[in-house]
């Protein structure tokens, strides 16, 4: 029974080379050594759309795809659900990185154990704003009206956004941008299934900690991964009985 590995939110970009080699060699030890990999959303700080794999003044994309490659080709099982800085990952990136794209929520069945995986933004409930905004970005058409933009102008305005959303987020309450107690346990009652044990796992809100959360009589834990920076990273393994989270230096 081999283990199973989940980080998120990365964001891996060419101003952060630390938090990219620390990615690569999670991929090459412990991941590989694992041999299934959950990469719960934002992977990369940025992604204006599949074209930029080969974008030459972001070399950073091109490496990134080329060692989840190196993990895939070596037998790694690998998943990767977008996150809200990188939704536009798609089937191209998929097939050149040997990555399965998973849908947000996704659920994992493992020796009597169900794990839901989320990025965690859908269940930040209370920023009604962001709700808005995450509606619009997701629709089909607006995502096939920003895609036929050329690549530049549509790097142009993901910065833009980047920039917008991060004064935004400097001026709301931080609770507003915390998962909703009760947009989690809606989430677990529709992906419960009796017999299998429970347990959600997201990233997103930068918030690393394990919850309990009471869902119909049964105890269901609610494990938040952690943001890698420059100094330090960290996964969760599930070896199928139970969660731990790892420290990278
Ligand atoms: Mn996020």
């Amino acid at each position: 029974m081999s283990d199973i590995l989940f980080i998120s939110d990365l964001h891996l970009s060419m101003r952060t080379p630390g938090i990219a080699g620390r990615f690569f060699a999670f991929l090459a030890n412990e991941a590989r050594a694992a041999g299934e990999l959950y990469i719960l959303g934002d992977l990369f700080e940025a992604w204006p759309g599949d074209d930029a794999i080969d974008d030459a003044d972001e070399p950073c994309n091109g490496a990134v795809v080329a060692a989840l490659r190196a993990f895939s080709d070596a037998g790694g099982q690998l998943g990767i659900m977008p996150g809200n800085r990188d939704f536009l990952l798609g089937e191209t990136f998929a097939r050149r990185s040997g990555a399965r794209l998973l849908a947000d929520p996704s659920v994992v069945e493992r020796d009597g154990s169900r794990l839901v995986l989320a990025h965690g933004d859908a269940l930040c409930a209370a920023d009604t704003d962001y709700q808005a905004f995450r509606r619009q970005v997701r629709d089909a058409a607006w995502q096939a009206d920003f895609l036929a933009r050329p690549l530049a102008e549509r790097k142009a305005l993901a910065d833009a956004l980047r920039l917008q959303s991060e004064s935004v987020k400097r001026d709301k309450p931080p609770q507003l941008m915390d998962v909703t107690t009760a947009a989690a346990e809606q989430l677990l009652r529709e992906q419960r299934s009796e017999p299998a044990r429970l347990t959600l796992i997201h990233g997103h809100t930068h918030r690393p900690a394990e919850h309990a959360h009471e869902i119909d009589g049964e105890r269901v834990e609610r494990w938040v991964t952690a943001d890698w920076s420059e100094a330090r990273g960290e996964y969760l393994r599930w070896d199928g009985k139970t969660l731990t989270r790892h420290a990278l230096p």
